[in-house]
This record gives structure tokens, C-alpha cells and sequence, in this order.
């Protein structure tokens, strides 16, 4: 096991029902330490971009929908073997398959509107974490906290 990060999003859904403050606390309760934190909102493009993997599948049209019209939290998370470890956290796609204990089980209303989002692998978690970094230099770049 490898000291490494993955990538997570609260979805609109979660927001907008108010969990932000159990989910963040589900993950830091959890060991996951969180190295980056923003409030924000996806672009229909950018949900396009982020689930492109997808773009095939039935539920695309919906998923792009959903996770554009409203805040998101995006966050990066730092912990041994964070990309499984985090997947275990969120549990399963379905929240009728999610085991107890898991953020989805507590939050996700259904298989489209499921709280959150982890990254599947170590190669997708670079990615999405590259791809954050860049979208988000402001609260990235440590020359931002000099300017105070
Ligand atoms: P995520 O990427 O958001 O962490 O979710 P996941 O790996 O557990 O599931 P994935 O297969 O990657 O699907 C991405 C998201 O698409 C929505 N979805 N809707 N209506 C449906 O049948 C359906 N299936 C998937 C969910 O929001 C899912 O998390
Ligand atoms: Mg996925």
C-alpha cells in the first residue's frame, strides 16, 4: 500500500439536501486527509468532459444534466491505498446494493443521484486530480496565500 491521492466530487444532489458538512466528516473519520477543497460548479461541458467514458451509455444525457445544475464539492484526499479505500467508503453505484456504512447508503438517493463521486483507478485519479488542479489554481497555488 502506497501513500497516494484519489479524487472525489459531492454531487449536486448531496449539496442541495445539505450533507457536505457528514460527508466531509464520513471522509476525514475515514483517514482520508483533505489536501484540496472547492466549492463549485460544473459546466455542462465540463461534466461532458469528466464522464466522457460514458458518452455511449443511456444515462449520459441525464448524468451530464444532473451533475452541471448545481454546486459541487471537489476534493482531493490523500491516504494509503486512497482509490480503493475511497471506493469502499462510497460503496456501490446502486445505493440499494450499498453496504451500510457507506456515504452512498447514507446519502444517495438513487442510482443516478448517488452523493458522490470516487475515482476508479490510480490513472483516473491522476487525471482528475491534474485536471482540478489546473481548473482550480486559485485555491491551488500557494503563491495565492503570500498576496494577504
Ligand atoms: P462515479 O464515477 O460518479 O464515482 O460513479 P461509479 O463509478 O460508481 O459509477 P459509473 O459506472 O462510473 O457511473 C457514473 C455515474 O453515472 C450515473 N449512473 N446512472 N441511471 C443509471 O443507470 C446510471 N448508471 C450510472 C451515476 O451518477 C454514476 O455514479
Ligand atoms: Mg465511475
Amino acid at each position: 500500500m502506497a501513500t497516494n491521492r484519489t479524487f472525489t466530487m459531492i454531487k449536486p444532489d448531496a449539496v442541495q439536501n445539505g450533507h457536505i458538512g457528514n460527508i466531509l466528516a464520513m471522509i476525514t473519520n475515514g483517514g482520508f486527509k483533505i489536501v484540496s477543497l472547492k466549492l463549485t460548479q460544473l459546466t455542462v461541458a465540463d461534466a461532458q468532459a469528466f464522464y466522457a467514458v460514458h458518452a455511449a451509455r443511456p444515462f449520459y444525457g441525464e448524468l451530464v444534466e444532473f451533475m452541471s445544475r448545481g454546486p459541487i464539492v471537489a476534493a482531493i484526499l490523500e491516504k494509503d491505498n486512497a482509490v480503493e479505500d475511497f471506493r469502499t467508503l462510497i460503496g456501490a453505484t446502486n445505493p440499494a446494493e450499498a453496504a451500510e456504512g457507506t456515504i452512498r447508503k447514507a446519502y444517495a438517493t438513487s442510482i443516478g443521484e448517488n452523493a458522490v463521486h470516487g475515482s476508479d483507478s490510480d490513472e483516473n485519479a491522476a487525471i482528475e486530480v491534474f485536471l482540478h488542479s489546473i481548473s482550480y489554481t486559485e485555491c491551488y497555488n500557494p503563491k495565492r496565500f503570500d498576496r494577504q
